[in-house]
């Protein structure tokens, strides 16, 4: 004997619902007699689904300006003491800010480029130069 998919549909689906996409019923596998349909948000028990997303960071970019007024030496030791850079890249990165006008610090988490970019804006103020540091989302 031969079964029409419409007999199964009439028998399983709860009333006054539409029949279930086929992939549903596949997903959930074989009626364990819960009463439970398998189908999103007609379960009887409770979903204990896991969903292992792994969101990655939002990162941002610490970038300093170009001035015509702060000294070479104080932004060396600026990238030196806030970013961590050894003399070497912290006279590369200063260069590069002077001869094209904005230039890359590092990369961070939002509250970590805000940090940042607070001390940098903080040290420069104490010492009445005007250089700027931003922040821009990756
Ligand atoms: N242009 C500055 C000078 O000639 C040096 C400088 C470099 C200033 C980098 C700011 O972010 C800066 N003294």
């Amino acid at each position: 004997m031969t079964t029409s998919r419409h007999a199964i549909a009439a028998i399983a689906e709860p009333a006054g619902l539409p029949p279930a996409p086929v992939h549903e019923y596949l997903r959930a596998g074989p009626d364990d007699g819960s009463g439970d349909s398998g189908r999103p948000g007609q379960e009887t028990g409770t979903a204990t689904k896991t969903r292992t997303k792994t969101k990655r960071p939002n990162l941002y970019r610490v970038l300093l300006l170009n001035d015509d007024y702060t000294p070479m030496e104080f932004v060396v030791l600026v990238l030196q003491d806030v970013f961590n850079k050894s003399r070497e890249d912290a006279m590369r990165i200063m260069l590069h800010v002077h001869q094209k006008g904005v230039g890359e610090c590092g990369i961070y988490p939002y509250e970590v480029a805000e940090t940042k970019v607070t001390r940098v804006m903080d040290i420069a103020r104490k010492n009445q130069h005007p250089l700027q540091c931003v922040m821009e989302k990756q």
